[in-house]
């Protein structure tokens, strides 16, 4: 049984992190919930039991907690984390703070669980569109080779949390710079030098970290959609070797978190009215790209805040009870 915390309780992640920790029936022994000063006293349920959320502080270091997550973004992970695990307290962090750090795993478990001993006191949790994306890329890559990915997302308001939710709910121009609804934005995360987005360059170079392979030619444009839960993707990939398109379709449907929808003669594909509040990633509108040799398009849809975050986070802790680090 283990001592967990949470911090960022209050927030998007943060209660699915708690509301999914309770349906999979995690081994907690003792659950505390944290978030800033203005969310303290907070109540929230687990398991038919109100927990109140505490103030995060410096107090948290001398906690007996086995094992923390961390979804209250970047500047709280690098303020905290560094310590914690000099106390030997085990970290998953859905911040973007450590994921490149070689020394850190950047974990999807159906994808690289090995990598959760890169670190045995700190894992990465990856940005959402990259989880979804190396889920359904990984049996194709292990079994064709990949030699280039073009990323191209339609991502949902609730990746920028309540404050996204809130500009399409109420019709405003609040948080993005321009109004969501009815609208789609080509602009996630900042703008760098080289033309893409901090969210552009986070799907290339994550996926090229969690697939060990840093040959890979990937590019990716990022867009904000009027959705509220749920990211989609069209995926374009270049396979090494010649495929079967069949081929493809039973590896997909065999690999573990994928769910194949492709049955065109009956409209049915992945949309994300069907992936919300589940776990799995869809695959659909599987075909080859008839423009190339060993061309192939697909369509991939998951719930950007069940396995593009929080789910994934305790899948990654489920990883580690499973190694023995923590029992
Ligand atoms: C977004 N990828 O959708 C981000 C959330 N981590 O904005």
């Amino acid at each position: 049984m283990v001592k967990v915390g949470v911090v960022g309780a209050s927030g998007l992640v943060g209660r699915n992190i708690v509301s999914i920790l309770e349906e999979r029936k995690f081994p907690i022994e003792e659950l505390r919930l944290f978030a800033s000063a203005k969310s303290k006293d907070k109540e929230i349920f687990f398991n038919d039991k109100v927990i109140k959320i505490e103030e995060l502080n410096e107090a948290v270091f001398e906690s007996d907690l086995d094992l923390l997550f961390f979804a209250a973004g970047s500047d709280v992970s690098k303020k905290y984390i560094p310590e914690l695990m000099k106390r030997g307290i085990i970290c998953i962090d859905n911040s973007s703070n450590f994921r490149m750090r070689e020394d850190v795993g950047l974990v999807v478990p159906e994808v690289n669980p090995e990598d959760v001993n890169l670190n045995k006191t700190l894992i990465a949790n990856p940005n959402c569109s990259t989880i979804q994306s190396v889920v359904a890329l990984k049996p194709i890559y292990d079994k064709f080779g990949i030699k280039r990915i073009i990323y191209s997302t339609y991502q949902a308001v609730s990746g920028s949390g309540q404050k996204g939710l809130n500009d399409l709910d109420k019709g405003r121009n609040d948080f993005y710079p321009y109004p969501i609804k009815n609208n789609v934005i080509p602009h996630i995360d900042e703008f760098l030098e080289n033309g893409y987005t901090k969210e552009e360059m986070k799907m290339i170079n994550e996926t090229k970290k969690i697939l060990h392979d840093e040959d890979l030619k990937i590019t990716a444009t990022t867009v904000r959609v009027p959705v509220r839960f749920g990211h989609s993707i069209s995926i374009n990939v270049e396979l090494k070797s010649n495929f079967d398109l069949d081929e493809i379709k039973v590896l997909l449907s065999q690999f573990n978190g994928i769910k194949v929808v492709d049955d065109v003669k009956n409209n049915q594909y992945p949309m994300p009215i069907i992936a919300e509040k589940k776990d799995e990633v869809f695959v659909g509108r599987i075909r080859r790209d008839l423009s190339i040799e060993n061309g192939l398009n697909l369509w991939v849809v998951a719930d950007n805040i069940r396995k593009g975050a929080a789910t994934n986070a305790i899948q990654i802790a489920e990883v580690i009870l499973k190694e023995g680090v923590i029992s």
